[in-house]
């Protein structure tokens, strides 16, 4: 059979109510700018965009050059198509309006253009993470507290990954989808529809550098997955980290698996390692539209009322059973503590 294109996809979407023509440009606009970052990122040494931009971006963290070159093809692809009032970056401390010379649409995106960019000069995979919400109603100018809506809200999420394959995962709330880069011909095409996290799973995903930091619950979950069969869960555990959120979460798609970005007393002052808006409610998305589960530890990441563009929180998500054990470890303490 003929392998159904993302653009076909988008219309077949269309056809069946689930999303208006805004939101299939706004996808076909972010699936081409990635196909641009892929080209970028393949070059490697040779395109000359290895190491660092020489900058910090918001965060105070050292930008990469293809941290700067992947943000500005996702603003300029972005900026005159007509679909966004507005767009927010990882990489920028304000929202990005529309210029004013090109019409403007009803939705706001907002994106890590590349994720787990420390791996970028060692050659292993990164990924573009986005997120769509609608632009509330009379709002022509958003500002910082428009973006500010639960991830329940989101209208689409997805991320690429930019591994052996290019690959592209999307949901608009109807399943998650997995679309593959045809690089000869230059198109996504659909190559698993309605993705499935597995309840139960064998794999975890955590930087164990950082556990002597945990607190007591997340110690007591992963010391009982390391024990394996002599502990009470019975059965041996294997562990996976490639410090690339994208690629992490791509396995947990393909085979099963939980992630982990714990509160430790580290980042505690930060409120966690990772990026709300930009990585914790798309990836939330995504994973429940398989199937799984994502909480912070205590609460259900899509439920969270953000209260900045660039707050960061705890991440726990993947197949449903290990989220929800270690959620419940985190909330018994808790409810033994007040
Ligand atoms: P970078 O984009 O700075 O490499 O950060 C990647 C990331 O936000 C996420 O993709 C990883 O899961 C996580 O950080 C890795 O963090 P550690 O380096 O602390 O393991």
């Amino acid at each position: 059979m003929k392998p159904i294109s993302l653009i076909q996809f988008l219309i077949e979407e269309r056809r069946a109510g689930r999303i208006n023509a805004e939101l299939s440009l706004l996808i076909e606009v972010v699936a081409r700018a990635c196909k641009r970052i892929a080209v970028a990122t393949n070059k490697g040494a040779l395109g000359g965009v290895l190491g660092n931009a020489g900058s910090d971006n918001v965060q105070g963290e050292a930008q990469k050059k293809l941290d700067v070159i992947s943000n500005e093809i996702l603003l300029e692809a972005n900026a005159w198509g007509g679909h966004l009032a507005a767009c927010a970056s990882e990489e920028m401390e304000d929202p990005q309006p529309i210029p004013d010379m090109y019409p403007k649409g009803n939705h706001l995106l907002m994106f890590d253009p590349l994720d787990g960019s420390s791996n970028i000069d060692v050659n292993i995979s990164v990924g573009t993470i986005f997120s769509v919400l609608r632009c509330p109603d009379g709002i022509t100018e958003p500002k910082v507290e428009h973006f500010l809506q639960p991830g329940t809200t989101q209208l689409a999420a997805g991320y690429v990954v930019y591994g052996p394959a290019t690959v592209l995962v999307l949901t608009f709330g109807h399943g998650t989808h997995e679309f593959t880069l045809d690089r000869e011909v230059g198109s996504f095409l659909l190559s698993r529809r309605d993705v499935r996290v597995p309840e139960e799973t064998g794999e975890f995903a955590i930087n164990m550098s950082n556990q002597r930091h945990w607190e007591a619950p997340m110690q007591r979950y992963i010391g009982e997955l390391l024990a394996g069969t002599d502990g009470p869960r019975g059965k041996d555990f294997n562990m996976r980290w490639v410090a690339s959120m994208v690629a992490d979460v791509h396995r947990i798609v393909t085979r099963g698996g939980v992630f982990f970005y714990p509160l430790d007393a580290k980042i505690k002052s930060k409120g966690g390692k990772l990026r709300l808006m930009y990585e914790a409610n798309p990836m939330a998305f995504i994973i429940e539209q398989a199937g799984g589960a994502a909480t912070t530890g205590r609460e259900r990441i899509l439920e969270l009322q953000p209260t900045g563009l660039h707050q960061r929180v705890p991440v726990f998500l993947g197949s449903k059973k290990e989220v929800e054990i270690a959620t419940h470890y985190h909330r018994e303490a808790d409810g033994a503590q007040s």
